[in-house]
């Protein structure tokens, strides 16, 4: 079954928007297999944002995500992967179709919520980067039949 990496950054946080986020995961019907909440080394922040290291906003990126905890997490389900970053919406929460969670709860680029993996590939390096095996759970949810056909 498919996984996604997905954090909930700084400002979802301190905005206490963590229990909304993770509702919106729970009644899609997308499954919880690890979560963490935790400070962010620096050097974990710098890796997991390394695609992004030449460009301008990089170092500010590393400061927010370290600024503050956040809430890691492993979602599993069909298409979890594309399907988070549905739920997620547009990188720039302004232009974030209304619905999304960056369209209903932010303004600025800078201070967008939340992270998605953005493909498959990029989901299995995530999760290794962030999680142990040994903090992942498989388990059956009883829900299961009701939602997949
Ligand atoms: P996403 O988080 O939607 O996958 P991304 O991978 O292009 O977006 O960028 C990673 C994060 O970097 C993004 O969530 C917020 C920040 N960011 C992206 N573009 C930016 C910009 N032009 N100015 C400031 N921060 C930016
Ligand atoms: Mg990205």
């Amino acid at each position: 079954m498919e996984r996604t990496f997905i954090m909930i950054k700084p400002d979802g946080v301190q905005r206490n928007l963590a229990g909304e986020v993770i509702k919106r995961f729970e009644t899609k019907g997308f499954t919880l297999v690890g979560m963490k909440f935790m400070a962010v080394p620096r050097e974990l922040a710098e890796k997991h944002y390394d695609v992004h290291k030449e460009r301008p906003f990089f170092s500010s990126l590393v400061d927010f995500i370290t600024s503050s905890p956040v809430v890691a997490m492993v979602w599993e389900g069909e298409g979890v992967v594309s399907g988070a970053r549905t739920l997620i919406g547009a990188t720039n929460p302004l232009t974030a179709a209304p619905g999304t969670i960056r369209g209903d709860f932010g303004i600025s680029i800078g201070r967008n919520l939340i992270h998605g993996s953005d493909a498959i590939e990029t989901a299995k390096t995530e999760i290794a980067l962030w999680f142990g095996e040994d903090e992942l759970v498989s388990w059956q949810p009883a829900a299961s039949s009701w939602l997949y056909e």
